[in-house]
């Protein structure tokens, strides 16, 4: 009792919860944005208390950068843009950029 040649085992497509892709928000140390503006900017933009918000400042002065959260692209391009936006505005020169996480 052969199986008929058109019966082809096709795998079933099951469906997967997929995650976005995330992408981390980074500051970049500088010699002229004063620490307490980065600690205000981690607070405001990343939701992140004072505490940690100078323990992310600290590693960004004395390691060069510093992720301060992990988001989907358009949330992680929004809030570089809002950093960005702010530090230019108050006149410092603070660098945040996306990477892919
Ligand atoms: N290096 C700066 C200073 O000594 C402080 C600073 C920290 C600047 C983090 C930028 O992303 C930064 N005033």
């Amino acid at each position: 009792n052969k199986p008929h040649e058109n019966d082809i085992a096709l795998k079933p497509e099951v469906a997967k919860p997929k995650l976005p892709p995330m992408f981390k928000v980074l500051l970049l140390n500088d010699d002229y944005t004063p620490m307490e503006f980065v600690i205000e900017v981690i607070e405001r933009f990343f939701n992140k208390s004072r505490e940690q918000a100078t323990q992310i400042m600290l590693k960004v002065h004395t390691e060069g950068a510093g992720i301060c959260g992990i988001y989907p692209q358009d949330i992680a391009e929004t809030k570089m843009n809002q950093v960005v936006s702010y530090a230019r505005q108050s006149q410092h020169p603070l660098q945040c950029i996306v990477e892919m996480a």
